[in-house]
């Protein structure tokens, strides 16, 4: 298989790859474990920007450099007071921005797990739609443990996936578990052999691609909505918004408006 750069863009930190409407984005910090910096979220917040934007992507795997890691949370040579400082010596927790982009994108994203999971690189797969992991993966927090945490979807959201009394084991010992662990949790839906990783990420990637692109993005809206309280109505709505726009009854009232004229929204059907 042959991933092909997706050119415009300058990455230092990360690659930026697509085959077949899969865009890959990966950490590429190997030498840290792949641990992110602003500046690296700063880039994958830029990918995941164009990912949104393109409608030629229509599944994104996100994984990190090499067999050791997928991301091992934020870079400590560079926590200082307030956030993670990068070479405007501004500090900034903007990965918490690509959290929200995973989340509200309207496309699938998998979590293609190929090595430690761990801190705020935990997180990043929780925000992932799936995981799937190789063998060798391990997952865990640190956060209590190096003057961190992450109260956020870290933590609510890996409790609605792995219940209240695991997701307070997880933080609260930071301990690290297996992939075959992590997957009787419920936060990760495959297991397979390290050479195996990519072919069933692609494979399962394909798969979703056979189906309805506009199912996949209204169910993704739905289960996020359960959980998003009024910001995941919005999302929700918005796609309704966007539905309705489609049809005649609504052209209908935009037409009407600028031929200065009462709408006629009678002659467009009613559904019980
Ligand atoms: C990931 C882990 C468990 C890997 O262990 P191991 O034994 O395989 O590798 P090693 O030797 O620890 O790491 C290899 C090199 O990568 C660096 C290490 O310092 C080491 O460098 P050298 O000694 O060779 O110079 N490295 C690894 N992780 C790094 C990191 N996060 N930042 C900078 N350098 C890192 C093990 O390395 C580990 O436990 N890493 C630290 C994980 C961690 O605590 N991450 C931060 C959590 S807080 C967070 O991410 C966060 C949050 O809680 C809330 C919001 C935003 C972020």
């Amino acid at each position: 298989r042959e991933w092909k750069k997706i050119e415009g863009f300058d990455f230092k930190e990360i690659l930026f790859e697509e085959y077949n409407h899969i865009a890959k984005i990966t950490i590429n910090r190997e030498r840290y474990r792949n641990a992110f910096t602003p500046l690296t979220t700063w880039e994958m917040s830029q990918a995941f920007n164009y990912c949104r934007e393109c409608t030629d992507v229509r599944v994104v795997i996100l994984t990190g450099a090499g067999d050791k890691a997928f991301c091992s949370g934020g870079d400590m040579h560079v926590k200082g007071r307030g956030g993670y400082v990068g070479n405007d010596g501004v500090p900034r927790l903007n990965v918490l921005d690509v959290q929200m982009q995973i989340r509200r994108l309207p496309k699938p994203v998998i979590a293609m797990v190929n090595g430690y999971a761990i801190g705020g690189g935990h997180v990043l797969h929780v925000m992932c739609d799936l995981t799937i992991a190789s063998e060798n993966a391990i997952f865990g927090q640190t956060g209590p443990k190096v003057g961190s945490f992450d109260a956020g979807f870290g933590a609510s959201y890996l409790a609605r996936m792995v219940g209240q009394k695991k997701a307070r084991e997880i933080w609260f010992l930071c301990k690290q578990y297996s992939a075959k662990e992590a997957e009787e949790m419920g936060m990760v839906n495959k297991v397979v052999p390290f050479d195996e990783l990519e072919d069933t990420c692609v494979e399962w990637a394909e798969i979703m691609m056979e189906r309805s692109p506009l199912a996949l993005r209204m169910i993704k809206a739905g289960l996020n909505a359960e959980l998003d309280g009024q910001a995941g109505i919005q999302e929700l709505a918005g796609d309704a918004t966007m539905l309705y726009y489609t049809m005649d009854e609504a052209q209908e009232g935009g037409k009407a408006f600028l031929e200065k004229r009462k709408p006629d929204f009678d002659k467009y059907p009613q559904f019980p």
